[in-house]
């Protein structure tokens, strides 16, 4: 095989990564057709570029909350942390705030992250640590298989609505755009070029960024066709307009038969938490003492 400069560049830092070298031995639980395929192969062929970028892969850490999507933890080879249900944001956060040398990235369920954690993602907007969410919004909870979510359409018949639900679902787009999340993004499983696209814009972004991913529940709310039909790609498309971003995401309302709009809605930086945060500067030793100290009984 012959190698061009660039590559032998980076065998030479020995950072050349190839995609197998991201692969865990774990045996892979997700039904055939489910999107978190999608999610993985794009995080990891994103990893792999920041990586071949000069980001050490050793600075990467994932957080994953409890679901199918959490799942992914278990099949990349970084450091992760799998946290409790609805708890990525704040876990994350926590990581950011103690090592802010680190580049965190969550990965919440929409059940996780909409329902019983969604006062840490919308506090999470509003403060603005530099981490990434994706949430794997399959618009119903997976691995209790099947009961209806905040994004579950109007209607939906799921394991706890055998008749249908009588409630409408929330926007997330519109309630984390006015939480004031400075990157704010929508992509599908379907489309995975736009995926690694965003998935790698939204973790370059310094601040809170959070991509709410249509990841196709292939057993319990199969929608392939009907997203296939409905998404378009955001083009000509100034994210820096806040009304226009909040148009984009009034656009579709998780339950109506309107088009459905892939892309960065909205992107703004503005001072970040860890910046203005008062850290302690211990050396190592003192920190571990310290720690110690606090957690010895009484
Ligand atoms: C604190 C807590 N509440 C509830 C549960 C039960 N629980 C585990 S997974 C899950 C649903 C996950 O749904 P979602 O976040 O949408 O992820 P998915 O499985 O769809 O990827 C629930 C309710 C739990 N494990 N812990
Ligand atoms: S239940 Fe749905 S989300 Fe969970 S692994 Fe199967 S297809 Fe994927
Ligand atoms: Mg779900």
């Amino acid at each position: 095989m012959r190698l061009s400069t660039p590559d032998l560049d980076l065998l030479i830092r020995g950072v050349c990564m190839e995609l197998k070298e991201l692969a865990t031995d774990a045996a892979n639980t997700w039904c055939p057709g489910c999107g978190n395929f999608a999610i993985l192969t794009a995080f990891k062929s994103v990893l792999k570029s920041l990586v071949e970028e000069g980001a050490p892969v050793e600075n990467f850490v994932m957080v994953a909350g409890i679901g199918c999507h959490a799942k992914i933890a278990d099949y990349v080879n970084i450091n992760s942390f799998y946290s409790i249900h609805g708890r990525v944001a704040p876990v994350a956060q926590g990581i950011k705030i103690a090592n802010p040398g680190l580049k965190v990235v969550g990965f919440a369920g929409d059940g996780d992250a909409y329902g019983e954690g969604l006062e840490h993602l919308l506090f999470a907007a509003k403060r603005n640590v530099d981490f990434t969410m994706f949430i794997h919004n399959n618009r119903v909870y997976g691995l209790t298989t099947g009961q209806y979510t905040p994004t579950s359409p109007l209607g939906f018949k799921g394991r706890s609505t055998p008749r249908g639900t009588v409630e409408s679902p929330v926007n997330p787009l519109e309630l984390l755009l006015a939480a004031g999340a400075g990157f704010v993004g929508r992509a599908y499983s379907g489309r995975l070029d736009a995926l690694k696209a965003i998935m790698k814009q939204a973790i370059q972004h310094p601040g809170f960024a959070v991509v709410d991913v249509l990841q196709v529940c292939a057993t319990f709310f199969n929608v392939y066709d009907y997203y296939n039909q409905k998404v378009y790609e955001l083009k000509d498309h100034d994210p820096t307009d806040f009304e226009r971003a909040c148009a984009l995401a009034r656009e579709w309302d998780y339950s109506s038969d309107a088009p459905i709009a892939l892309g960065t809605f909205f992107r703004r930086e503005t001072p970040r938490f860890e910046e203005s945060f008062d850290r302690s500067e211990l050396s190592e030793t003192e920190r571990s003492e310290r720690l110690k100290r606090m957690l010895e009984p009484r």
